[in-house]
């Protein structure tokens, strides 16, 4: 019939950075895409669409999404982990952009219609010392951020997650690209002690110039013990945090056991995270404030709302997470799915270079702070494949954390 899918191609592209992208064409010619990146781990996930599910896919009836998602889930026998619910996302996300276009609807109609007028977004400011901060901080409430992510150098360190090493040349940015272009990946050094005795001063700073009001989130990035964490959280609470954010490794959600019992600093954590099951002990017992996992890397739009209707109950919300590792394919599969969710909280919003917006072409809007996915049928993105075949694949990978002596830490 006119749905059955007719064509799977995998697209590889690297404009600023390596993006995987599912496109799916049925026999009547709509055409759905989908997000495959996975950050330094590409093509891993290119050759399971292309080696192992493509086949599955051709004249599967396009229609039927939590029937191929459960196939593709079960079907493979072998459960869970981020290239496969990566590559499971890639297809349903492209199924559902396929379904609104049929329907004629922006997708977030087809997920309940808006709750919102627009899904407030956080920027990422970070700086080398206070003064670089602030500016950061100032230039995106000037692009008109209403809610931060603070990120600071560390004394002692030479460099930091989360902080841009430098403006760019046009001196009005300030870029953080964690990926690096080479074919082994950096290292960067790390020391707990110094971090937890910086950080709070930071902040006070932050609080003192910018006032109560301005939403401030901080992203740990897993690498505290739990009592570090549950130290931080502590020392954080006079400057009220929106959230602080992979406090420790949470591969054992119980020690989220430890750092809850100890504050009320607003916790969130998933952006590793790829299934329901990563988040049982921590929804059910209330141990965060916000589910932080990507669509591209959770098995889509299906599975992500599932996570976020059983947080719910728990009155968690949602903070999907959107750095520029998440193509806007991905990030348009958020925002229709944050229009839509009763219980959103946040939404990150990292801004891609010109050259990744030359490929994928969107619709989306950035008005007063609020993100909206636009009113095109489906997700509201285009391909351009001339653009995209000028950007080759380039090996890209994530630094690699030590501490002083030498130890690989969590980075
Ligand atoms: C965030 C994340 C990212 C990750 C990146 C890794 O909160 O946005 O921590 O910056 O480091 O997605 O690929
Ligand atoms: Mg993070």
């Amino acid at each position: 019939t006119g749905t059955a899918i007719r064509t799977v191609e995998v697209l590889v592209t690297s404009p600023d950075r390596n993006f995987v992208t599912l496109r799916l064409t049925t026999e009547d010619g709509v055409v759905g895409l989908g997000d495959a990146t996975l950050n330094g781990r590409e093509l891993s996930v290119a050759s399971y669409l292309k080696d192992h599910v493509a086949p599955l896919l051709v004249g599967r009836d396009a229609h039927r999404i939590e029937d191929t998602w459960q196939y593709l889930y079960r079907g493979a026998y072998w459960r869970r982990g981020p290239v496969t619910m990566a590559a499971i996302a890639a297809v349903d996300v492209a199924l559902w952009d396929i379904k609104a276009k049929i329907a004629g609807l922006p997708l977030y109609q087809l997920l309940g219609g808006a709750s919102r007028t627009g899904a407030l977004a956080y920027g990422h400011a970070s700086g080398r010392d206070v003064p670089e901060l602030f500016d950061s901080i100032r230039h995106h409430l000037d692009e008109g951020f209403r809610a931060i992510r603070v990120q600071t150098s560390v004394p002692g360190l030479d460099a930091v997650y989360g902080v841009a090493a430098q403006r760019t040349s046009t001196g009005a940015r300030y870029d953080y690209e964690p990926a690096q272009r080479t074919v082994v990946p950096a290292e960067e050094d790390w020391d707990t002690r110094s971090y937890l005795r910086h950080v709070p001063g930071v902040f006070e700073a932050v609080r003192n110039e910018f006032g109560p009001e301005l939403p401030l989130l901080h992203d740990g990035h897993h690498r505290m013990t739990p009592i570090q964490a549950a130290k931080l959280g502590k020392a954080l609470e006079p400057y009220d945090l929106f959230w602080l954010e992979d406090c420790t490794p949470a591969e054992n959600q119980e020690a989220l056991r430890l750092v809850r019992r100890h504050t009320t600093t607003p916790l969130a954590i998933g952006e590793v995270f790829n299934t329901v099951w990563d988040y049982q002990t921590l929804v059910r017992e209330q141990l965060i404030d916000y589910v932080r996992s990507a669509v591209t890397h959770t098995g889509g739009i299906t599975a992500l709302r599932k996570i976020l209707d059983f947080a719910a109950q728990y009155q968690i919300k949602s903070g999907i997470h959107g750095p520029t590792d998440i193509s806007p394919v991905g990030m348009a599969a958020a925002l229709h799915l944050d229009l839509a969710i009763h219980n959103f909280g946040i939404q990150e919003y990292m801004q891609h270079g010109a050259r990744t917006n030359e490929v994928f072409q969107q619709t989306f809007t950035f008005t007063d702070g609020l993100l909206h996915p636009g009113e095109q049928p489906g997700l509201g993105v285009t391909y351009d494949d001339a653009a995209a075949d000028t950007y080759e694949y380039q090996p890209a990978y994530l630094p690699v954390n030590r501490l002083k002596d030498g130890t690989v830490h969590d980075w």
